[in-house]
């Protein structure tokens, strides 16, 4: 069996196992559907990378993140992303490795900076789709929302340390909820599309279970210069189920 072949298959019953354990712990199949979606992206090797679908219709944000900007930001920044990543594995020696093993070996040499900036934006919004709604849990429950107890003491305290960390990201890039080494909670973020499962750039070493794209792009048809505003709009978007499956996943 090729090398590629295997990892493919390996993957799939990974997914298929992590859908049998939260089927049996509480989450629903939604929710561990779109984590799996987000698996099956993360773990793809370069054959070349795709643009994986919406997983839902351009609208279905509305009015919260309107259908131009939604169409825009999947259609050609998502798809400017896949692209050019694979412009950059050409003859790179990072290529052949899955999207989150190039995230945590890429350095912040030059030659590694198309990979970076693109393997980046291609996992980023692969896991930022998959975290709004349409459906899914208003609120976390069970074992997520222990932990977010656990961490951060209430649902309204995580929501007010990831808003600010959202709201204060200077330029362009991401606020993010990850898990640590030792399974615990914590936000953070990173500049331009860097992440933190990038080992030898990002400081703050974790896990994403959730993120927010503050590119201007990402809002400024609807709400121009009022980030914040699209900030409080994502934060009712989040499909809870889906952040809890990509904490068990
Ligand atoms: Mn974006």
């Amino acid at each position: 069996m090729k090398r590629r072949d295997f990892i493919q298959k390996t993957t799939l019953v990974a997914a298929g196992a992590s859908m049998v354990s939260l089927a049996s712990c509480g989450a629903s199949e939604e929710g561990a559907s779109k984590a799996a979606q987000v698996q099956e992206t993360v773990k793809k090797v370069f054959t070349p990378f795709e643009l994986p679908p919406l997983p839902y219709a351009y609208e279905a944000l509305e009015p919260m993140i309107d259908t131009q900007t939604m169409t825009i930001h999947h259609d050609k920044h998502h798809a400017g992303y896949v692209k050019k990543l694979n412009a950059a594995l050409e003859g790179h020696p990072l290529a052949g490795d899955d999207l989150q093993t190039l995230l945590s070996s890429v350095t912040d040499e030059d030659s590694d900076t198309g990979v970076r900036n693109n393997a980046g934006g291609h996992y980023n919004h692969s896991l930022f789709w998959n975290v709004m709604s349409p459906g899914g849990a208003s609120a976390p429950q069970g074992e997520l929302a222990d932990a977010i107890n656990a961490q951060f003491n209430s649902l309204e305290s995580f929501q007010e340390t990831f808003a600010k960390a959202a709201a204060t990201v200077f330029g362009s890039g991401w606020a993010w909820l990850c898990v640590n080494e030792k399974n615990e909670l914590f936000v953070t973020a990173t500049p331009n599309q860097d992440n933190p499962l990038m080992k030898n750039i990002s400081d703050n070493l974790g896990r994403p279970i959730l993120g927010i794209d503050v590119w201007e792009h990402a809002y400024y048809l609807n709400y121009q210069n009022r980030r914040t505003d699209y900030i409080d709009s994502f934060m009712k978007l989040i499909n809870w189920d889906t952040v809890a499956a990509n904490l068990k996943a």
